[in-house]
């Protein structure tokens, strides 16, 4: 199978694009880099060594088979996206080319039209090159719960589309309503609306992974050499919750807890996040003119549980910052994840082992650790 992985080089996509590869298929990562651009734009760095890029792909040819890279920006170049799809001619297409920061998106004017720009236009140019070339291209975008907000206080949360019935509307359900908390979970919201037209109008067959928020660094792929290693973001702006607070246990400060800490959250590890693309991507079983939406977290968790985890495993004190998100203080949090389960899918959770090997990965990296970039988030105005 060939498979096109459109921002292969971030933080989900490479250990995507390694698993892929490992497993036979012809793999293409298109990317224009920007993760890295953005490091030097906010003097960040991962706590891990991050190889060049094509060190990564010499060696991940080396290791797992046949993996290129092109250097294609999806928004602005779309004649070469085009052309490379047309070339390459992919049966799937994993879309994580999206900025994925809800601070980054909130920092000012340039930020907030930088996220909905780049993130909705490539969305868009890649569904219009899909019509066009073959519209029998699998597209498989990773998105996020967010979409959805975090409250469920009409009932569990349910997979992409309403129970409500509208008359006349029973073929095509509405989405459930959205209620995003940034823009760049706002920038997902018009994705889905982006899938649903494609979807109803041309039939195309899109997959939309409603993500909860990723944490651990590395899959049985990224630690075959030191040089496919993935990323690990500790700052206040790309950094995750739950990785940031084992990197602070590991640097022996204490857990940066916003507000209250009473926000639940829905929460997957990188490895069943890859998991959950491979499922999707093998299932073929679509409803004529819908997208195809799942639910992907293994577990929901309350951040101060979280934290009171951490700093018992590791002795770690808990810091309670005023919240620079405009956030519920305190939600309660229910969704459905029944579709991925259905096809396989068996979540990991959260555990002292697993908690124990992130914060010794962190432990083996803190040379690289930087104080000042943990509480950089701007306040959302
Ligand atoms: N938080 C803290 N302390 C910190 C950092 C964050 O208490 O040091 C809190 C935040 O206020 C928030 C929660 O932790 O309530 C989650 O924040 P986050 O930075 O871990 O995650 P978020 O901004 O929601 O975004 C992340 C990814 C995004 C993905 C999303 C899934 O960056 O790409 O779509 O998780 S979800 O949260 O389900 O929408």
């Amino acid at each position: 199978m060939n498979l096109m992985v459109l921002g292969g080089d971030g933080f989900c996509g490479w250990p995507i694009a390694l698993r892929l590869a490992k497993e036979g298929c012809n793999v293409l990562i298109v990317d224009n880099l920007v993760r890295r651009k953005i490091d030097i734009e906010l003097s960040t760095n991962s706590l891990t060594y991050v190889a060049d890029i094509e060190t990564r792909i010499e060696c991940a040819t080396k290791v797992f088979g046949k993996i290129s890279f092109s250097n294609i920006d999806i928004v602005y170049e779309t004649e070469a996206l085009r052309a490379k799809i047309k070339q390459f001619r992919p049966d799937a297409i994993v879309h994580l080319a999206e900025l994925k920061s809800a601070p980054y998106s909130m920092i000012d004017d340039f930020h907030r039209r930088k996220t909905i720009d780049s993130n909705t236009m490539a969305t868009h140019n890649i569904c219009s090159a899909i019509v066009d070339i073959d519209p029998k291209i699998h597209l498989v975008h990773v998105g996020t719960m967010g979409v959805y907000g975090y409250d469920s206080q009409s009932g569990i949360i349910p997979e992409g589309y309403d129970v409500i019935k509208i008359d006349g509307a029973a073929e095509l359900p509405p989405l459930y309503p959205t209620n995003p908390g940034s823009i760049y979970h706002l920038s997902k919201v018009i994705d889905q609306q982006i899938f649903q037209y494609y979807s109803k109008h041309w039939n195309i067959k899109i997959t939309d992974l409603h993500q909860g928020i990723v944490w651990g660094v590395n899959t049985p792929e990224t630690v075959a050499s030191k040089v496919l290693n993935n990323r690990f973001d500790y700052d206040g702006i790309y950094g995750t919750v739950l990785n940031r607070f084992l990197a602070s246990a590991a640097a022996q400060r204490p857990l940066t807890v916003y507000g209250t800490g009473e926000q639940s959250r829905a929460f997957i590890n990188i490895n069943d996040s890859v998991n959950c693309v491979m499922l999707s991507l093998k299932s073929n079983l679509f409803s004529s003119k819908r997208t195809r939406i799942f639910n992907q977290f293994s577990e929901i968790s309350q951040l101060l549980a979280l934290a009171k985890l951490i700093s018992k495993q590791f002795g770690t004190e808990i810091n309670f910052i005023p919240n620079p998100r405009s956030e519920s203080v305190k939600n309660s949090l229910e969704s459905t994840n029944n579709g991925l389960v259905s096809m396989g899918f068996k979540p990991t959770v959260i555990s002292e082992k697993l908690l124990g090997e992130i914060h010794d990965l962190a432990l083996n990296n803190i040379h690289n650790y930087n104080e000042e970039r943990v509480l950089t988030s701007p306040a959302w105005r």
